[in-house]
């Protein structure tokens, strides 16, 4: 018996509900080398930013127990170079795409919605409002519910309504439920949660920082708990909103925690980087838990732990 893995995220449906997370695939292109796109849910790009950026400088990534830790700084051609080269291609084959998007500014995030408004290929527009690596911290715009929605408010007055658009929020914040609250109510359609928290490690050969921009985001096995967390508890306050379940997805196993915390699309991110397979293993392996626990359809199984016991 298969599973029916289709699932929603707002209106668009998906075949399944795998998606790589933004930054870790780049445009796609690399990963078609393996498998055949369209056996993702849906791909998500890196984030893309208005002008070209070098990223940060190197070291930018430094392994940790259970993690990595990476401040790579939205590395990336910028928007004109994404909608000439890296759209197309992905729009000529019908993937379903979720475009992230990066920026400094409410303005650079509405000029690159305006830029994407009209681009064919957007399934839907993820906006990345959690880098943990930009140069000055006071941009994390997740940080606060009023900044954040500042950003969905402009960009959902310019996107079509047929493109949901999905805020991606920062574990690494006081109450990320009312972050959360305050981007629904600028009119996210949905969330994605969640973006690296900032962390540290230090080269006791060296004596200095691992990375050199000091800090940097902490992917992998080690965030899967805090990815649960924030799951389950923005779930747990708004019920309706789709959630896009991030954070150290190594096994399906990981990607059923996420669904059952309430995740009805789930990213991966940190396993891409061993496994260009990852996300095809940890599908077909969510489908068998899911089998295995008699479950028909996977929209049974999102958010299922809320239940009351007994
Ligand atoms: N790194 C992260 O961990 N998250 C982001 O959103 C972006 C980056 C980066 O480009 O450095």
């Amino acid at each position: 018996m298969s599973v029916d893995m289709r699932t929603f995220l707002a209106h668009v449906e998906l075949a399944n509900p795998i998606t790589t997370a933004a930054g870790c695939a780049a445009s796609g292109r690399e990963l078609a080398q393996f498998f055949d796109l369209h056996r993702l849910g849906a791909l998500t790009t890196r984030s893309i930013t208005m002008a070209p950026r070098a990223g940060r400088p190197t070291p930018r990534m430094a392994e940790t127990p259970s993690g990595l830790l990476n401040a790579v700084g939205l590395q990336g051609p910028g928007i004109d170079a994404f909608l000439e080269r890296e759209l197309p291609w992905l729009a000529q084959r019908g993937i379903k795409t979720i475009v992230s998007i990066g920026g400094g500014t409410v303005a650079e995030y509405s000029e690159l919605a305006r830029r994407l408004a009209d681009a064919p290929g957007v399934t839907a527009l993820e906006v990345n409002l959690s880098c943990p690596n930009m140069e000055d911290r006071g941009r994390v715009f997740a940080r606060e519910g009023s900044a954040a929605a500042e950003v969905i408010a402009s960009v959902r007055s310019i996107m079509r309504y047929d493109v949901p658009v999905v805020a991606k929020l920062a574990p690494d914040v006081a109450d990320i439920v009312s972050v959360a609250r305050a981007c629904v109510d600028a009119g996210a359609d949905a969330l994605s949660m969640i973006n690296n928290p900032l962390g540290m490690a230090i080269d006791t050969e060296a004596l200095r920082p691992s990375l050199a921009a000091v800090t940097g985001g902490l992917s992998g096995p080690a965030i899967l708990p805090l990815a649960v967390r924030c799951v389950w508890q923005v779930h747990a306050a708004l019920p309706g909103v789709p959630l896009i379940g991030i954070g150290g997805v190594m096994s399906g196993r990981d990607a059923f925690q996420l669904v059952l915390a309430g995740a009805c699309v789930v990213g991966v991110g940190t396993a891409l980087f061993h496994d260009p397979y990852a996300c095809l293993r940890i599908e077909r392996e969510l489908e068998d838990l899911l089998r295995a626990r008699g479950f028909q359809r996977l929209a049974d199984a999102v958010g299922l732990a809320h239940r009351p016991p007994g």
